[in-house]
């Protein structure tokens, strides 16, 4: 629960060793907490200095020097919380930042819960709710698509939109309850027609946003992309080269990688987790058994399989193992070694993996790579090009927020359709009306504010 009198501070920037620290305080006393503590070249105590300058001096606790510092000061309204913000920036070392923080607390402020800076500035009206969510994506963007998107709906992109198809839906609403009032009357043929366009148009407008947001989806979270296959073909030396550095170790010994192994690389701006796993063979102890349900654990979560076969030897049972465990993922199954001599069965391999995709390749010597990413990309895409401003970043709340208020759409469709009375179109265009409120943060529950903001660092 927010008490809204309350000051409070953290540490806003990481925690370890750098050139600068910030100590950040918000509220009512943040410029009170700051005479208490700062003691500028001047004299002047900070409550006394005007909006949107910067100060040198000192951070002084019972006559102990703290720490030098240069002190920020945003007023109200125009701050980030669009409350009283002081920013202490300290040097960049763990002691002297808590030092501060420390005596901050003393003097009367509380620490700030995780993402409680962008918490009040939602709550004072500064961001709507998914500018907010805006910021954790802008804080966690993997790629530069991504930084775009969230950076796009941090200015309001989607929540404009939003906003838009609410008071469409409001209108529409007002202008059927208005028939609502004159029950004896059946809906006219020309009415009915402009309510059906209008829902229509409305119902088309939410599912475009739909669909941008499971793109937004892959932009933000990324996807998991696993390389699978029998011990000693390749994997690991597909994955250095992918990466571009010796990540994994690479031997001729079938059973190298026992760990699995992550890597983030952007493929044409799409944050893609890429993961070398164990080679499958006989399983001979407890390392081999838990790697491979290891594997296993993966393989259910993967959203694209490489499936590396050896080019140079024949196919065997750990292949149609592993062809049986993929039978229902996505998979681009690799032919590996092409640069050496050819012992592979092609037709034993279709036969294998079915009307999956074979792609020859030379881990080693880095042909076919540029095929896996566009492999990758398009598999990942369907044929969709991301541009990163039309992509929108919404979580799973928004939505299905935004899937309920299609569904009321469709179902107010329906019973305009069916020649239903007023009053049934009228509840489903309730449904969508409060949807979109909720996506807004306009009807939201402190339980959902407080699992939105707990996703925030500390001092965010
Ligand atoms: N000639 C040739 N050798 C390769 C190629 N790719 C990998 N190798 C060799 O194959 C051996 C095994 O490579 P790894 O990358 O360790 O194979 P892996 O699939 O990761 O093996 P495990 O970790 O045991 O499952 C090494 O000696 C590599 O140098 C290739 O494209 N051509
Ligand atoms: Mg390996």
């Amino acid at each position: 629960m927010l008490h809204k009198n309350e000051t409070i501070a953290a540490i806003s920037t990481p925690l370890g060793e750098g050139g600068i620290g910030i100590v950040r305080l918000s509220g009512d006393k943040a410029l009170k907490i700051a005479d208490k503590l700062f003691k500028g070249r001047n004299g002047t105590p900070p409550s006394k200095l005007s909006t949107y300058t910067i100060h040198y001096g000192h951070i002084i606790r019972n006559k102990e020097i703290l720490d030098e510092v240069i002190l920020s000061i945003m007023r109200k309204p125009k701050s980030y919380t669009r409350e009283d913000v002081v920013e202490i920036n300290c040097h960049g070392g763990i002691l002297p930042l808590r030092r501060t923080l420390e005596a901050v607390l003393e003097c009367g402020a509380r620490l700030a819960e995780p993402g409680e800076f962008t918490k009040r500035a939602f709550l004072n009206g500064r961001l709507d709710l998914t500018q907010a969510e805006a910021v954790i994506n802008i804080v966690e963007a993997k790629t530069e698509l991504a930084l775009k998107s969230a950076m796009s709906q941090l200015k309001g992109a989607f929540s404009d939109k939003v906003k838009e198809l609410k008071e469409e839906t409001l209108e529409l609403l007002t202008l059927i309850e208005a028939e609502l009032d004159f029950p004896e009357e059946k809906i006219d043929a020309t009415k009915k027609g402009k309510f059906i366009s209008k829902i229509k148009r409305i119902a088309s407008e939410t599912e475009r946003l739909i669909k941008q947001s499971r793109e937004g989806e892959i932009l933000r979270d990324g996807v998991l992309v696993l390389l699978i296959g029998k011990a000693n073909v390749g994997k690991s030396t597909l994955l250095n080269r992918i990466v571009g550095k010796e990540r994994a170790i690479v031997t001729d010994i079938p059973g190298t990688t026992r760990d699995l192994i992550e890597e983030w690389i952007n493929v044409s701006g799409i944050p893609v987790k890429l993961v070398d796993t164990a080679g499958f063979k006989k399983i001979e102890n407890i390392i081999d058994k838990e790697a491979r349900k290891k594997v296993e654990e993966y393989l259910a979560d993967a959203d694209l399989v490489l499936f590396m076969v050896d080019g140079t030897s024949g196919l065997t049972a750990e292949d149609k193992l592993i062809a049986d465990m993929i039978k229902d993922k996505k998979t681009l199954c690799l032919i590996n070694k092409v640069d050496l001599l050819e012992k592979i069965s092609k037709n034993k391999l279709r036969s294998l993996i079915g009307k999956k995709k074979i792609l020859e390749i030379s881990a080693l010597k880095g042909k076919g790579i540029d095929a896996i990413k566009k492999f990758i990309r398009d598999s990942v895409l369907e044929g969709e090009v991301l541009t990163g401003e039309s992509t929108i970043m919404v979580n799973a709340r928004s939505r299905e927020s935004l899937k309920d208020a299609h569904n009321g759409l469709l179902n107010s469709l329906e019973a305009v359709n069916k020649g239903l009375s007023e009053e049934f179109i009228a509840v489903d265009l309730k449904e969508t009306l409060n949807s979109f409120k909720k996506i807004l943060g306009e009807t939201v529950e402190e339980d959902i504010l407080d699992r939105i903001f707990e996703k925030f660092c500390i001092g965010k």
